[in-house]
């Protein structure tokens, strides 16, 4: 099975070219190689309307559409070569096995890791973290060590932390977020950083502000103090180049539903040193080495983390969800959602009343984008925008302390994907306009 993109071709359609300014424009070099209409095309949930409108889909945040090429990976593997892996001596099993491993490759490449054996399984980026949390963390975090988070994570990169340090008598600290800017106060890291921070856990990209954290800056503090960092993917390593070696981060972890995968998809990437000295997680087949009636030897890793029958379908759709992305080329994907976000800024200041959390520099955000229209109720924004066949979303995100910090219950959130085009904000900017009309603003 290889996967194929049909948007790869000169761009025909002037109106899927972004609008341009003179700061998009160097993010912006290779994307006029690129059909964004025919990259949509790939999609065939757009094929269809939705309460007889067309969709226009702004929730790739909590989850992404699935090319047409990872529907049929899955229905391929299911129709021709469903078989467990890495137990039966027979074809069928083999070549599943092959499959499976293949995949595992891909990803190691997609996110340029050294070794494929350093990329595990997940079901997605929040099993990721708690398999660090109760692997690492219980092995290396003792009482009096501190774990330093921000006030910007998903409840995924919170949760397990608590969990940790409430067993072993260590502390949580924050690295606080400025709400005026919707971006980490750097510096406040002299004081936070001490040689008592064992762990640092922190968003690559923020899914509530679309925040593009310094992540260099604060690996390379972590390390300074000898602590390890984990980053938090989930919204990157969709939407741009991210190289684990050049970034020099410890643990990636990051969910394939959010980059055309299936759910049941997500990885856990670690340095191979750290993961050879991290005891299993989940004990069961094909973790072990040996089993005696008393105890246990582990497999090294990446099995010793992948107890039991994984997501098999999952991780090769993943794979060939990588190779999706990568023929279109994540620097294009990443110039794409810079120049939609460049023009969903101009557009959006033509609205009254219109308050955009998070940076207001291109260079600085993804393209997810949270607001607030006035006083308009957030879960009464997304069901005016559903009646127009717009899917956002509205609360909090799984971000309680980032909406603790700006001040808010919630927003409202829309974000942008390979498949969007400008006439997606279009309608967006058409919807908000009917939203205001209704409540008066
Ligand atoms: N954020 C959103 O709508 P899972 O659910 O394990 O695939 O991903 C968890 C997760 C972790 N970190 C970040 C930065 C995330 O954005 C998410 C998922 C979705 O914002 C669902 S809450």
């Amino acid at each position: 099975m290889t996967a194929t993109m049909s948007g790869i071709r000169e761009a025909t359609d002037p109106s899927c070219t972004p609008t341009v300014t003179a700061t998009a424009t160097a993010a912006i070099a290779h994307d006029s190689a690129i059909d964004w209409r025919a990259v949509k095309a790939d999609f065939p949930i757009f094929d269809h309307e939705v309460g007889g409108k067309p969709l226009t889909y702004l929730d790739s945040t909590a989850t992404s559409q699935k090319p047409r090429v990872v529907i049929d990976t899955l229905h391929e593997f299911y129709s021709h070569h469903n078989a467990n892996i890495h137990r039966g001596l027979y074809a069928l099993s083999e070549a599943a096995t092959a499959m499976y491993e293949q995949a595992r490759a891909k990803v190691a490449r997609f996110i340029h890791a050294r070794s494929s054996r350093e990329v595990i399984f997940t079901r997605n980026a929040t099993e990721a973290i708690n398999l660090v949390a109760y692997s690492w963390g219980r092995a290396n975090i003792g009482p009096g060590d501190t774990i330093l988070i921000t006030e910007m994570e998903h409840h995924a990169d919170i949760v397990p932390w608590q969990i940790l340090a409430q067993e072993k008598g260590a502390t949580l600290a924050y690295i606080p977020l400025d709400p005026a800017t919707g971006t980490l106060q750097m510096d406040k890291l002299d004081d936070l950083l001490t040689d008592k921070v064992k762990l640092v856990g922190v968003v690559h990209v923020s899914n509530a502000l679309g925040t593009i954290n310094p992540v260099e800056e604060i690996i390379r503090r972590a390390h300074e103090v000898g602590a390890v960092v984990l980053l938090d993917g989930a919204q990157s390593v969709p939407h741009m180049p991210v190289d684990v070696q050049a970034l020099g981060c410890d643990f990636l972890v990051f969910s394939g539903h959010k980059m055309c995968a299936p759910t049941g998809s997500g990885v856990l990437w670690g340095r191979r040193e750290l993961l050879n000295a991290m005891p299993p997680f989940l004990g069961g087949g094909d973790m072990i080495r040996r089993v005696t009636m008393q105890s246990s030897t582990y497999a090294e890793p990446p099995a010793r983390f992948e107890a039991g029958t994984p997501a098999i379908a999952e991780a090769i759709g993943l794979g060939a969800a990588c190779d999706y992305l990568s023929a279109i080329g994540m620097a294009n994907v990443r110039a794409h959602e810079v120049a939609i976000s460049q023009y969903a800024l101009e557009r959006f200041a033509e609205v009254p009343g219109l308050h955009i959390f998070g940076p207001l520099d291109v260079r600085q955000r993804g393209a997810t984008f949270s607001f607030a229209l006035a006083d308009v109720p957030p879960h009464d924004m997304a069901s005016i925008l559903d009646s127009e066949g717009i899917a956002i979303r509205a609360g909090h995100h799984c971000c309680h302390p980032t909406m603790f910090a700006l001040d808010v219950a919630g927003t409202s959130r829309a974000s942008f994907y390979i498949y969007n085009l400008n006439e997606d904000v279009d309608r967006l900017v058409a919807g908000l306009h009917k939203a205001a009309q209704i409540f008066g603003v």
